[in-house]
């Protein structure tokens, strides 16, 4: 039974059949009848459909609402128990001995089976299900007849939003936690402050909002307050947790804080960056990640720590007097300071620590999750992998879903843009860990991230033109199993969820003409 020959991303088929899937076919008509993003690591499909009837007994005991949710929605069933009292069931949840986050998906003549170890492997095995889901009228739901075998590549399958150059209401972050757990991704990363805006409230702190939530990237400093509720935040991770998405925020230091500097100017240098000498800084920093830690229930916390514009420190006479006392030898040392400081700060409230990959050179301490983007210093990551940091990777050439897709299409400027747009097929190109890894470098790889920075993107429409599709490749990275990627059978899946995410009122940006209609310079 050769069904994975020829197939990109299908390793093997564990299964041995037991009859019920007469008529086999080879592996690669999957894309013509099971077109899954993120590619299952095995499929086999054969010939002939299931009719899922709406009124029908489905067998869900101990299911979550929202998997209940999602069956009844996207497979149109309307008699569902949680705990049965028909006799024959034709779609079943059953437990089995898989990894947390695998299943195993059947649908053959007779019905449907789902078998996972977890709540996340259920609730992902629905989303497959869902995604194959051919027809859906009146009568039901059709599907093909299949056995998937499924579970990720990266436990950390992130997307990043930035909020504080434009900022994006909850009613934008709800519907993209829906796209991202159709898609699989599990972890969203809210850059909650920077130069042009402050977005959480900080209790003790009133100015954060009332000044430093004023204004974008845009309208520097102008307009009404525009941040998130401690209300809109605890919606938000209920949300998110109702789809196995874990929320990490960021609070950008010691640098990128200008609108906590527009508020609270005596923490600061006279500029953007934080004064590390002064303990006040400290117990503002405590003061803040204390209800960042109340209000998000996930294990970390995110303290930027990139690109600090540190000039200033060395003509203040109480950090000079700090890098005496400490014995810190330059600045990029004070800085080392400050992140040990501020690590301690989260440590010491439960939390781990994360910070972006210029937190390796300032010697952070070793349990900070370090997040890579420097991908022009690819050596950044290695020595962080070899000295003992967890690495997110999210390469700003692979992964910055504010550059442009397609040549002369509009997104950021910046350098980092290299080789060509951010297309969907230099993300399938993306081999995140290099084969030179040892196993022991390689598990230090716990996951990947995609970033949408905001510095031009002022509203909804564009912020979706930018996200969509590409993040349906880069789940296809995430998830996936290693190796190539084969763009045109990728192309092939892609097509139906396209238009699936324009009925959803999503504007994913379908080929380069519609690029036009963004044309900004
Ligand atoms: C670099 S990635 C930044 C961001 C910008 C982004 C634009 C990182 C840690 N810093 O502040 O928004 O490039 O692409």
């Amino acid at each position: 039974m050769d069904v994975g020959n020829g197939v990109i991303g299908i390793r093997r088929i564990l299964f041995s059949f037991c009859g019920l899937l007469l008529g086999l076919s080879a592996a690669t008509h999957a894309s013509a009848t099971a077109p899954l993003i993120p590619a299952p690591t095995e499929i086999a499909t054969s010939t002939g459909a299931f009719s899922l009837p709406k009124n029908q007994c489905v067998k869900a005991d101990g299911q979550p609402d929202y998997v209940i949710h999602l069956i009844r929605e996207r497979l149109g069933v309307q008699r569902l128990y949680r705990s049965g009292t028909c006799k024959s069931f034709v779609l079943q949840f059953a437990e089995d001995d898989l990894e947390e986050e695998g299943y195993h998906l059947t649908i053959a003549n007779d019905g449907i089976v789902i078998r996972a170890s977890s709540h996340s492997g259920f609730f992902y095995a629905a989303q497959t299900l869902g995604q194959l889901v051919t027809r859906l009228d009146r009568g039901g739901a059709v599907l093909p007849l299949v056995r998937i075998s499924d579970s990720p590549r990266f436990a950390w399958r992130g997307v990043m939003l930035d909020v504080s150059r434009h900022f994006f209401g909850k009613e934008t972050v709800l519907r993209l936690l829906d796209e991202m757990a159709r898609y699989k991704l599990n972890v969203l990363h809210l850059h909650l402050t920077d130069d042009p805006g402050w977005r959480i409230e900080i209790p003790g702190y009133p100015r954060l909002t009332e000044i430093g939530a004023r204004g974008d990237r845009s309208n520097p400093g102008g307009g009404e307050p525009q941040f998130y509720t401690a209300e809109d935040i605890q919606e938000i991770v209920a949300y998110a947790a109702a789809r196995h998405i874990m929320i990490v925020p960021e609070i950008d230091m010691p640098g990128h804080s200008a609108a906590a500097a527009r508020a609270y100017p005596e923490f600061f240098d006279g500029n953007r960056t934080f004064n590390p000498a002064n303990e006040e800084s400290y117990e503002f920093i405590s003061a803040v990640f204390t209800e960042v830690a109340r209000l998000f229930p996930g294990p970390y916390i995110h303290f930027g720590g990139d690109e600090v514009r540190y000039e200033n420190w060395a003509s203040m006479p109480d950090v000079v007097a700090l890098q005496e006392r400490e014995g810190l030898e330059d600045k990029a040392a004070i800085e080392g300071y400050f992140g040990r400081r501020v690590t301690d700060i989260i440590l010491s409230l439960g939390k781990s620590p994360m910070a972006w990959d210029e937190q390796v050179s300032a010697g952070a301490d070793r349990r900070t999750l370090i997040q890579w983007w420097r991908k022009y210093q690819p050596e950044v990551r290695d020595q962080a992998v070899r000295s003992g940091y967890d690495v997110i990777l999210s390469p700003a050439d692979q992964v910055y879903f504010d550059y442009p897709q397609g040549p002369g299409e509009p997104g950021a400027p910046w350098e980092g843009n290299d080789n060509g747009p951010t297309s969907i097929a230099k993300i399938l190109a993306w081999q995140p860990v290099p084969d030179s890894y040892t196993a022991e470098e390689a598990v230090r790889v716990r996951g990947v991230e995609a970033a949408l920075w905001t510095e031009f993107i002022r509203t909804d429409d564009y912020l979706e033109f930018m996200a969509f599709p590409r993040l349906l490749a880069f789940s296809e990275v995430a998830w996936g199993p290693a190796g190539p990627r084969d763009l045109e059978q990728f192309n092939l899946r892609l097509a139906p969820h396209l238009t699936g995410l324009r009925e959803r009122g999503i504007n994913a940006r379908r080929d380069e003409t519609d690029a036009f209609r963004y044309m900004t310079h």
